[in-house]
């Protein structure tokens, strides 16, 4: 209770100093937005084994943000690095660890991406 009180004292406080600039600065934002939505990325796993990438190839049904997430799951074979040639994009891909690249898909694009040696293909591609 008496934890409670100094909590709402402070929050008060808080608004009264900081709060009230910050809240109406927040309106702003959140009008900004409406005219803006953000929508979340879509997130596709991708296993990294012996054989490649499943799936090899990834397909999503609209353009936008899309987060790929790799994850390796066998020491075997060359999966250790990814890239993604046309975007500038190398990430190592420890054992067991996803590792998550965001990439931008826009209509009728195909994004490949290989293994660091270019012997495992795969490819984003919107629907
Ligand atoms: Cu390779």
């Amino acid at each position: 209770m008496g934890h409670r009180n100094r909590f709402t004292s402070f929050a008060a406080l808080f608004f009264i100093g900081t709060g009230l600039p910050l809240a109406l600065a927040g309106q702003v934002l959140a009008h900004e937005g409406e005219h803006a939505p953000a929508p979340a990325p879509v997130e596709i796993e991708v296993t990294v084994d012996k054989n490649g990438y499943t799936p090899s190839v990834v397909e999503v049904a609209k353009p936008g943000k899309v987060k790929l997430l790799f994850k390796r799951t066998s020491e075997v074979g060359c999966g250790e690095r990814v890239v993604f040639p046309a975007l500038g994009i190398e990430k190592d891909l420890p054992l067991g660890i996803v590792v998550a690249i965001q990439v931008e898909a826009k209509v009728g694009e195909r994004i490949a991406f290989t293994c660091g040696m270019g012997m495992y293909k795969g490819a984003l591609v919107v629907r």
